[in-house]
């Protein structure tokens, strides 16, 4: 079991131990179907999450400007979206450290960080995730499936707790 496969796993455990409903759609998109593909995105149509799904640049109809800090801020820290938006998400790190933003309920997002914290070195890359190096910017092209509470946030041992995170509504389409 490498490395990837065990924090997927472990963190499969966490979340079903949340109680959230992120948790069969995390072992939808586990280990077996990306095998053989290491270092895919997994960017398939057919990955979805709780929080919706990757999004073609194509459907984008908004660029949502996101800056990242050292004071550990997003700036903005609330995003609203109507459910069934495709938007890209553009992330500028301005501190001098790593940052990253990942999508996510707040179940997941706990667990998620708990085991950052267990495992500070560990290294891996989702759809729902950038990792944003200083000075640097990235993007998260992102389809808002479903309606609900989400947020998104850093996971880095230390920003999350510090308060790095920031809040999503999907409201239904009028
Ligand atoms: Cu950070």
């Amino acid at each position: 079991m490498n490395l990837q496969t065990q924090r997927r796993a472990l963190l499969g455990a966490l979340v079903a131990a949340a109680g959230a409903p992120a948790a069969t759609a995390l072992a939808a998109t586990g280990p077996a179907s990306r095998a053989g593909a290491p270092g895919s995105r997994g960017e398939t149509p057919s990955e979805s999450y709780a929080w919706g799904e990757p999004g073609s640049p194509k459907a984008v109809t908004r660029t949502i400007e996101i800056a990242m800090s050292d004071t550990m801020r997003f700036t903005p820290d609330s995003l609203a979206f109507t459910r069934g938006e495709t938007v890209r998400l553009r992330v500028r790190n301005r501190g001098k450290v790593m940052h990253e933003l990942v999508l996510g309920t707040q179940a997941e997002l706990d667990a998620h960080a708990a085991l950052m914290r267990k495992f500070p070195g560990m290294k891996h890359h989702e759809s729902y995730m950038v990792h944003v190096a200083p000075g640097r910017s990235g993007e998260i092209v992102w389809t808002f499936s479903r309606a609900g509470r989400f947020r998104f946030a850093c996971l880095i041992a230390g920003h999350y707790s510090a308060g790095m995170v920031g809040d999503i509504e999907v409201s239904e389409r009028r």
